[in-house]
């Protein structure tokens, strides 16, 4: 199934070169990155959690949690932006993806694509010109990790096809060696070498 759809996502995609040098895919700690801002996948309550919710909030130290908590909260698929405090990162961009219980629906999927557009926006619109997503909604919160790598590559050529001025640099962060699997191996259908 992911085969054909893929090859259907080909055609879609012509190849950019100058977007292709503006991609990478690093494998490992997100709170390592020092780069403009990195991508949190948060809960509704922006309060703090496990996953990498947890790791950003251990890295970044208390006062990221007293800055969140006067934010009200998040919407599913939208973003809301803090300092970073102790991690290298400028930003923490907070996002909160579907969570996913038996088959992916319309819903889950236009909610995932709004959390890698909304960051995206969130993140450009105070001036970050390189941003970094963890595999959103894909680990406690159950996305299919196969199927959420086509919206995460798809949403993010969509926003630089129409804003590739504003950012210099976006970084898949992949934790699992299986992620990597799937994005080193989707990668050419959204961004095509040629
Ligand atoms: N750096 C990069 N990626 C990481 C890291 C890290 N340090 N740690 C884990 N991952 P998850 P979700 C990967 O569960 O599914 C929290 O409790 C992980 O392997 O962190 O959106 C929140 O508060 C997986 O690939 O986020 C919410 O309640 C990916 O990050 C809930 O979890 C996402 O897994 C959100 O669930």
């Amino acid at each position: 199934v992911w085969t054909s759809t893929a090859g259907a996502e080909l055609s879609r995609y012509p190849r950019n070169t100058k977007l292709d040098q503006k991609i990478s895919v690093f494998s490992g700690d997100i709170t390592t990155l020092e780069i403009d801002a990195i991508v949190n996948a948060a809960n509704n309550s922006l309060l703090g959690g496990g996953g990498v919710d947890g790791a950003i909030h251990r890295a970044a130290g208390p006062l990221l949690k007293k800055e969140c908590a006067s934010l009200n909260g998040c919407e599913t698929g939208q973003a809301k932006i803090t300092c970073a405090y102790s991690l290298p990162a400028k930003y923490v961009v907070h996002t909160v993806g579907p969570i996913v219980q038996g088959r992916v629906g319309e819903a889950e999927k236009r909610a995932l694509r709004s959390c890698y557009k909304n960051s995206l926006q969130t993140a450009t619109d105070n001036g970050a010109r390189s941003v970094a997503f963890p595999c959103i909604s894909t680990g406690i919160y159950g996305y299919p990790p196969e199927q959420a790598v086509h919206e995460a590559l798809a949403t993010v050529r969509d926003f630089l096809d129409e804003h590739h001025e504003k950012l210099d640099r976006v970084i898949f962060c992949v934790f699992l060696p299986t992620d990597k699997d799937l994005y080193l191996h989707n990668l050419p259908l959204y961004f095509p070498e040629g």
